[in-house]
């Protein structure tokens, strides 16, 4: 096995120190800050570690973003060939405004492996481990996914919890999914987060779907393949430079339609520490000097999905 789990800590150090580096930039109403520090810290870290990587989904493309761009090579240049997708900063308003929801995350899997997704926008559409074929599909209509999935968990459509990024693009899935009186999770930012939502009973969300960012969606889609959930995502290319730059990246269907397996193969690991306190796992605490975290870790090979703790001394 390549993606042996004794590299599971080497990693959690990634993302848990790049949260550790945002500490002091918590409320302070500094997103461009925030970032750089986890940005250079993830950076840092990730070249320390003995293998060939590289970012296939980073902070944008060498021109506009000096580090972690897209393709820059990652490690010691010897070793595991390895493809990673980071968002230092997931959700960097809650991040300077001090609210729930702020993560450090990556994702890595076998070169190649790993979609190579385009900076647009993704619709996505999500849901609980074991869907039957044809039950969930992003080409259904809201009323057939909402009473198919109702069916399939026994649950009454009131009952159903469905989560969504508040933005005005969903006005008419929203006021479609008031009609059907489904519980609403509206949510600000943070759509990696709210996609996994439906990872675990405990979280009490049936259904993700909506339009956020691409590379948040192949970063969900990463950890929702080790816990054998459902997605699919299509990438909405708007602008003439969008188009140009997904068929440069060898996308020639712009419009397909992409299943989880399409976006994440073969062995893969994801990691998301809490920066503030969130759904999935707490933020960084500073006490007596010393730095805790807690990270999510997802293993596909070994059926990992655990919360790790970390300590770290200043
Ligand atoms: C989401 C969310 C991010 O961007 O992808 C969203 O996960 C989509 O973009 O946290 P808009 O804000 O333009 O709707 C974020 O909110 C910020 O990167």
């Amino acid at each position: 096995m390549t993606l042996s789990k004794n590299l599971i800590n080497e990693f959690i150090d990634v993302t848990s120190s790049a949260a550790i580096a945002t500490y002091n930039y918590i409320g302070k109403n500094d997103k461009i800050n925030a970032d750089r520090a986890a940005v250079d810290m993830m950076r840092s870290k990730l070249n320390k570690i003995k293998m060939d990587g590289k970012i296939v989904i980073g902070e944008g493309e060498l021109d506009d973003a000096p580090m972690l761009y897209i393709g820059e090579k990652i490690g010691s240049g010897d070793g595991l060939r390895l493809d990673f997708a980071v968002d230092p900063v997931e959700g960097t308003n809650f991040v300077a405004k001090n609210l729930n929801g702020g993560l450090s995350v990556m994702a890595l899997a076998e070169r190649g492996n790993l979609f190579n997704a385009p900076e647009t926008y993704m619709n996505k559409i999500a849901s609980c481990k074991d869907i039957p074929d044809n039950c969930i599909d992003l080409d259904f209509s809201i009323e057939k996914n909402i009473n198919n999935l109702s069916d399939f968990k026994k649950k009454k459509v009131k009952d159903i919890i469905v989560c969504i990024l508040d933005r005005p693009r969903h006005k008419d899935i929203i006021g479609k999914l008031k009609k059907l009186q489904v519980q609403i999770k509206l949510i600000q930012d943070g759509d990696v987060s709210g996609a996994l939502l439906v990872s675990d009973k405990k979280y009490n969300v049936d259904l993700f779907l909506g339009i956020g960012g691409g590379p948040e969606g192949v970063l969900a889609a990463c950890a929702l393949d080790a816990y054998g959930c459902f997605f699919q995502g299509r990438f909405l290319f708007k602008t003439k430079n969008d188009i140009n730059r997904a068929n440069a990246m060898g996308i020639n269907d712009l419009s397909k339609k992409y299943n989880l397996n399409e976006i994440i193969k073969g062995d893969s690991m994801f990691f998301a520490t809490g920066i503030t306190n969130g759904d999935l796992v707490k933020g960084v605490e500073f006490k007596n000097n010393i730095f805790y975290t807690e990270t999510l870790v997802t293993h596909k090979n070994s059926s990992i999905n655990i919360v790790k703790k970390e300590i770290a001394s200043t």
